[in-house]
C-alpha cells in the first residue's frame, strides 16, 4: 500500500553532531577565505568565474542543509538497491548508534565544496557493497576500480544551480586522477595541511590532522 512505498528515507547517512557542525564550517570557511588569497588559485580563476575575475569563494558556495555523509542514497525505494540496504543487518544494528567519522580532505570544484571522509573497517559494514555506490556515478567510469568507500565524503557547500550528488562525483573525479599516477601540483603548504591542484578547478587540501567528527547512523526522509 501507499504506506509501504514511503516507508523507505530518502537516504541514509552519519549527521554530524551539532557540536562538530559548527567547527567543521569555521574551518571550512577560513579555508575558502585563505584559498581565495592564494595566488596559485588566482592564477586559475577561469575555471571558476569563466573569466579572470574575483570570486568570493564565501558566496560562490551555498550551504547546504545539515551536516552528514551519505551512505546510501534510497530516493524513498525508488532507487535501485534501496530495499536490500535497509535490511542490511549492520543498518538494523547500528541505526542510531554514534561513530567517529574521519575528514581527511576538503576540496574544491567551480562546481562543489567537500570533505572526504576515510572510512574504518566497521564504518565499511554500512557502505552499500551490492549496488556499488561508486558506480552510480556514471559520469566516472574509471571510478569503479577505485577501493570500496571511496566516494565518501561530506558536502560543505555548491556552486548555484548544482546539485549535492556532484559533490561524491567530484570526489570520485579527484581520486581517479590520483589513481592513474597524477600527482597534481603542490602549491602551498597551509597551516591544515598540503593543497594540491589537479588542474581545471580542482583543489586538495590534504589535512595534516585529519577532523575526528561524531556523527549518528540515521536516515533522513526530509
Ligand atoms: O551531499 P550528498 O551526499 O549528495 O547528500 C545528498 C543526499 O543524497 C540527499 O540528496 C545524495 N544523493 C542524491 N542523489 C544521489 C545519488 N544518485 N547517488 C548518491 N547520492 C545521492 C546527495
Amino acid at each position: 500500500g501507499p504506506l509501504e512505498e514511503v516507508s523507505l528515507p530518502l537516504y541514509f547517512g552519519w549527521f554530524l553532531l551539532s557540536s562538530i557542525q559548527d567547527k567543521i564550517k569555521c574551518t571550512s570557511m577560513d579555508f575558502l577565505k585563505t584559498l581565495d588569497t592564494l595566488e596559485a588559485f588566482k592564477k586559475h580563476l577561469i575555471d571558476f568565474s569563466g573569466k579572470a575575475e574575483e570570486v568570493d569563494l564565501e558566496q560562490y558556495f551555498q550551504p547546504t542543509g545539515i551536516l552528514h555523509c551519505t551512505t546510501k542514497f534510497c530516493n524513498y525505494g525508488k532507487a535501485e538497491g534501496a530495499k536490500e540496504y535497509a535490511e542490511k543487518q549492520a543498518v538494523k544494528d547500528f541505526y542510531g548508534s554514534i561513530f567517529d567519522l574521519s575528514l581527511s580532505a576538503l576540496f574544491v570544484t567551480p562546481r562543489t565544496f567537500g570533505a572526504r571522509v576515510s572510512l574504518t573497517e566497521e564504518q565499511l559494514q554500512l557502505w552499500p557493497a551490492d549496488a556499488d555506490a561508486e558506480k552510480q556515478a556514471e559520469s566516472v567510469p574509471a571510478a569503479a576500480s577505485l577501493p570500496l568507500g571511496s566516494r565518501a565524503h561530506v558536502t560543505l557547500g555548491c556552486a548555484e544551480n548544482v546539485e549535492p550528488v556532484q559533490t561524491g562525483v567530484d570526489l570520485l573525479e579527484i581520486l581517479t586522477l590520483q589513481q592513474e599516477g597524477q600527482q597534481g601540483e603542490q602549491v602551498e603548504e597551509m597551516e591544515l595541511g598540503t593543497l594540491t591542484y589537479y588542474g581545471t578547478g580542482k583543489w586538495l587540501l590534504n589535512l595534516r590532522e585529519p577532523i575526528s567528527a561524531p556523527a549518528c547512523f540515521s536516515s533522513f526522509y526530509g
